[in-house]
C-alpha cells in the first residue's frame, strides 16, 4: 500500500516538472542530463572572444562588422553571405514559415537539424564529445548543469552578454524586464543563452468552490478556515448537487497530478511550495517543512479528513477519475488550475465555480506567488564556439523577437492565420509592453483552408517550438466577444495576499550536481509521503513524538546539505 502511494506521488512530481514551458509541445528536461561528455573537444575558450567585432570594414557604403554584418537595420548580411546551423529537439520536417520569412528580411540562412527529444539528447552528447556540433544548440535538451560544464568551464558555449549589449537592443530590453537578467546570469556573471521569456500566471493551483452548491446550502463564499470547514460540512450533510441523493457529495478534492495542499498552509501564515519551501515577509526563500505553521495546517486538514470532508481517493486517484467526478457534479471544492475539470462548456461565460479567496487574510493568511507574471527559461538556446559569426546569429534572434515576427512564430503569418486591425506598426517594431502596440491582432487559424495549406500553416510549422520566441508578456490576441478570464480573475483576487516574490531559483554548482539530484529526490519523496500520511491520519500529526520523528527523518536524509546546495540558509521554526 505504501509503495503504491509513493509511486503515485512520484508521478505527480514528474508531471509538475513536465508542465513548465511557454506554450504547447514542450517536454520536461531533467537537470541531470549534463554530466556526460565533460572531455569534449573544442573547449578552447579563446573562441569566446571572437565576435565581439572589433574589426569593422567599409563595404558597400555601409559599415560592416568583421567584414560581414551590418551592425544595424536589415538585411543583416549580404545575400548568400552567411548560414548557421541550429540543432534542437523538434519532430517536424523543419520547413518553418518563419525561417523563410526571416531569410527574406536578413539574408541569413538556417541549416536546421531537428530530432525528437530522446534522439536529440543522445545526439547532442555524441556531437559535443566529437567536437562536431552545431552553431546553435537549443530546446528542452539543455540544462543548467550543461551551461556550467560547456559554458562556464569549457567555453564551448560562448558568453553572449557583450554581443547582446552591442548588437541586440530587443534582447537587451527583454533582459531588462523584472527579474529576467538575474535569472539568466550564470554564477560567473555572464549570460550564455538566448532568453525565452513569456507571460505566466501569478497563482498556479488554487481552490475553486461551487457557487451553485453554496446557494443550495444557503451559505456565502468562506473567508476563514472555520467558515470553510462549516461550508464543507454543509456540502456533505445536504444534497448540495440537488440530484436527490444526499450522500454522493465530495466536499473537497484536488487535481490528482498537482495537489499542492501545502499551499493552504498559507492560511496559517506559511504558504509553501510542493518542495516544502516558503517565502518570508522579507522575500527570502526558506525551508518550512518542519514549521509550526505547516503542522497547524496539517492538524486542520487531517481534522477535515476525519470529518469525511476530503475525497477518500485524494492520494490514489488518477486524472481521469478526478475529472470524471468533476463532470458528474460531485465536487463542492477542488484545488485546480482552473475549473475546467467540471467539463461543462460555459460558452466563454463564468461557470459554477469561483475562487476560494485567501482564507484568514485578516489574520496573516498569505499565498505563494508562483511567478512575477513573467517566466524566464534560461537554457533554451546557446551559441557554440563553432559559430564563425556569433554576432550575426545574435542579430538574427534579435530580429525574430520583433512584434510581428513573434506573432508569425506563434500564431502564423499576418493576412493568413492572423488578422491585423488598425494602423500597422513600423517594420521591425519591437515592444515589451502591449500598451505600445498601435493595432489589434485577431487569430484566425487554419480552419477552412485546403489540407495542404492547413499543413503548411500548422502551428508546428511556424517555428521550432522548443526555441525561444517572444511576445510582450501582457500581449493578448483580440477577440470579437468578451470571454470570462477565470485565471485573470484568480490572479487579481489573490494579488494583495501573494508573497512579494516566488520561491527563488538557483544554480547547482558543478561539483554538487550529483549530490543534489540524489538528495532532492529522497527529500522530496519523504516530504510528500509523510504529508500524505499526516493528511489521511495514518500518522497522527497531533502526537508530539510522531512529529519529532518526522522532523528527525529529515536529519537522517541530510537536509542540511540539501539546503546548503540550494543556497537556503533560513529555516522557519
Ligand atoms: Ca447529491
Amino acid at each position: 500500500m505504501k509503495k503504491k502511494l509513493l509511486a503515485v506521488l512520484l508521478t505527480a512530481v514528474m508531471v509538475v516538472t513536465a508542465l513548465a514551458g511557454c506554450g504547447s509541445g514542450s517536454s520536461g528536461s531533467d537537470s541531470s542530463a549534463g554530466s556526460a561528455g565533460s572531455e569534449s573537444a573544442g573547449s578552447d575558450s579563446e573562441a569566446s572572444e571572437s565576435g565581439a567585432g572589433e574589426a569593422a570594414a567599409e563595404t558597400d557604403g555601409r559599415e560592416k562588422v568583421d567584414g560581414i554584418m551590418y551592425a544595424e537595420g536589415l538585411p543583416i548580411v549580404d545575400e548568400g553571405a552567411y548560414t548557421f546551423s541550429m540543432f534542437c529537439d523538434d519532430s517536424t520536417e523543419g520547413n518553418f514559415l518563419s525561417f523563410e520569412e526571416f531569410e527574406k528580411q536578413t539574408n541569413v540562412k538556417v541549416d536546421f537539424r531537428g530530432y525528437p527529444y530522446e534522439t536529440a539528447t543522445e545526439r547532442m552528447n555524441l556531437d559535443l564529445n566529437s567536437g562536431d556540433y552545431a552553431d546553435v544548440i537549443g530546446g528542452w535538451i539543455l540544462s543548467d548543469s550543461m551551461i556550467l560544464t560547456y559554458g562556464v568551464q569549457q567555453g564551448v558555449f560562448i558568453p553572449l552578454d557583450e554581443l547582446f549589449e552591442k548588437y541586440a537592443p530587443n534582447i537587451s530590453a527583454i533582459l531588462d524586464l523584472p527579474g529576467v537578467r538575474e535569472e539568466m546570469t550564470a554564477p560567473d556573471g555572464h549570460i550564455y543563452t538566448i532568453p525565452y521569456v513569456c507571460s505566466d500566471t501569478q497563482v498556479e493551483y488554487s481552490p475553486y468552490i461551487n457557487e451553485r452548491w453554496l446557494e443550495r446550502v444557503g451559505m456565502d463564499v468562506p473567508t476563514t478556515t472555520d467558515e470553510f470547514e462549516a461550508v464543507l460540512k454543509a456540502f456533505k450533510e445536504q444534497d448540495a448537487n440537488g440530484n436527490g441523493d444526499p450522500n454522493d457529495e465530495i466536499p473537497f478534492s484536488a487535481d490528482s497530478n498537482n495537489k499542492h495542499l501545502e499551499s493552504m498552509a498559507g492560511y496559517f501564515g506559511v504558504p509553501m511550495s510542493n518542495r516544502g519551501f516558503t517565502v518570508t515577509e522579507d522575500g527570502e526563500t526558506a525551508w518550512a517543512g518542519e514549521s509550526s505553521g505547516y503542522r497547524e495546517f496539517l492538524k486542520w486538514f487531517s481534522r477535515l479528513n476525519d470529518e469525511g470532508l476530503i475525497d477518500s481517493e485524494l492520494f490514489t486517484q488518477d486524472n481521469s477519475t478526478w475529472n470524471g467526478k468533476g463532470s458528474r457534479d460531485l465536487f463542492g471544492c477542488s484545488i485546480a488550475y482552473g475549473s475546467g475539470f467540471r467539463g461543462v462548456d460555459t460558452g466563454g461565460k463564468k461557470g459554477d465555480f469561483t475562487d476560494v479567496p485567501v482564507l484568514n487574510a485578516d489574520q496573516g493568511g498569505r499565498w505563494l506567488r508562483y511567478s512575477t507574471g513573467v517566466s524566464t527559461y534560461r537554457t533554451q538556446a546557446v551559441i557554440t564556439d563553432n559559430a564563425e559569426h556569433p554576432e550575426v546569429i545574435v542579430r538574427w534572434f534579435d530580429n525574430a523577437f520583433a512584434l510581428e515576427n513573434g506573432i508569425l512564430c506563434g500564431a502564423g503569418p499576418i493576412g493568413v492565420t492572423v488578422r491585423r486591425e488598425g494602423e500597422a506598426p513600423e517594420p521591425g517594431f519591437f515592444t515589451t509592453t502591449a500598451a505600445d502596440i498601435p493595432c489589434k491582432y485577431y487569430e484566425i487559424g487554419t480552419e477552412g483552408m485546403s489540407d495542404e495549406d492547413q499543413e503548411k500553416y500548422a502551428w508546428q510549422n511556424r517555428w521550432p517550438q522548443s526555441m525561444p520566441k517572444f511576445l510582450p508578456p501582457d500581449f493578448k490576441y483580440a477577440r470579437d466577444e468578451e470571454v470570462y478570464d477565470e485565471k485573470g480573475v484568480t490572479n487579481a483576487t489573490y494579488e494583495p495576499y501573494l508573497t512579494e516574490v516566488p520561491v527563488k531559483s538557483f544554480w547547482v554548482s558543478q561539483e554538487d550536481v550529483e549530490a543534489y539530484s540524489e538528495l532532492a529526490t529522497v527529500i522530496r519523496d519523504y516530504y510528500a509521503q509523510q504529508q500524505a500520511m499526516f493528511c489521511t491520519g495514518e500518522l497522527d500529526v497531533n502526537d508530539d513524538a510522531v512529529w519529532q520523528a518526522y522532523c528527525d527523518g529529515f536529519d537522517g536524509l541530510n537536509l542540511d546539505k540539501y539546503l546548503e546546495i540550494c543556497g537556503i540558509t533560513e529555516r522557519i521554526e
